[in-house]
């Protein structure tokens, strides 16, 4: 596999969606090839998966039936966008990945993170992400950033205790993988953020000769 693979995670309203955006633009500019594409979604099939899973309509979906919905879209991802980007050499920029379902299903929802793993690998057939940002910051700021600019999703509507465990759960993921999750605090201003993930995503592509 010659591409480079980037994931952005984070607890609602963390700025990932800017972040990227940013991201993709200036790798652009400085002439990589590149792909940017978001979880759950990014193919037509994913995004119509996407669409059933985020309807606030859908409250009596079952943890089980969500789980394996977010694995069915990252199934079809993977083998449909984002390893043929790889394999043809681009940088693939993904707004959420696997890590998502671990910090959501496992942190949120309380599943055992040791199931999760296997269905990832069989979701992603082994492909994991050769680098993580994470931006942290606290629920409560993070919601309040997203609330009014948009309908709230099923997941958004979760209790605070929720998001909580999901945060705490990516800090977990980052604290248990250092080296591929590099964590950003969210909570500075869209600059300051830009500078930093611009930083840590330069010198990774330096130092990994892509
Ligand atoms: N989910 C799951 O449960 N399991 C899984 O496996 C996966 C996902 C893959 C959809 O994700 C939902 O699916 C999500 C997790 C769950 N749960 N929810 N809800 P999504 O990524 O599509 O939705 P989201 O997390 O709600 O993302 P978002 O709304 O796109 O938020 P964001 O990307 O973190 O933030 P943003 O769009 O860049 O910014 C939000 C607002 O804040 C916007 O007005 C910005 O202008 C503003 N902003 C951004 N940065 C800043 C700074 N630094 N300062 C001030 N204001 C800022």
């Amino acid at each position: 596999m010659k591409g480079v693979f980037i994931t952005i995670e984070g607890v609602e309203g963390c700025g990932k969606t800017t972040q990227l955006r940013y991201l993709g633009r200036h790798l652009a500019e400085m002439g990589y090839p590149l792909e940017t594409t978001r979880e759950p979604g990014g193919t037509a099939i994913a995004e119509a998966v996407r669409a059933v899973l985020l309807d606030p309509a859908h409250t009596a979906m079952t943890p089980t039936a969500e789980l394996f919905l977010y694995e069915a879209a990252r199934a079809q991802h993977v083998s449909e966008r984002i390893r043929p980007a790889l394999k043809a050499g681009r940088i693939v920029l993904c707004d959420r990945f696997v890590d998502s379902t671990t910090a959501y299903q496992g942190g949120g929802r309380g599943m055992a993170w040791e199931t999760l793993n296997q269905l990832h690998a069989i979701a992603t057939e082994g492909l994991w992400p050769h680098l993580t940002i994470l931006l942290d910051i606290a629920v409560e700021e993070g919601l309040q950033r997203v609330q009014g600019v948009r309908p709230r999703d099923r997941i958004e509507e979760e209790s605070l205790a929720f998001h909580e465990r999901v945060r705490q759960a990516f800090l977990q993921i980052a604290s248990l993988e250092p080296e591929r999750v590099r964590v950003v605090e969210g909570h500075h201003s869209v600059e300051t953020v830009r500078e930093r993930v611009t930083a840590l995503v330069e010198e990774f592509l330096r130092s990994h000769e892509f």
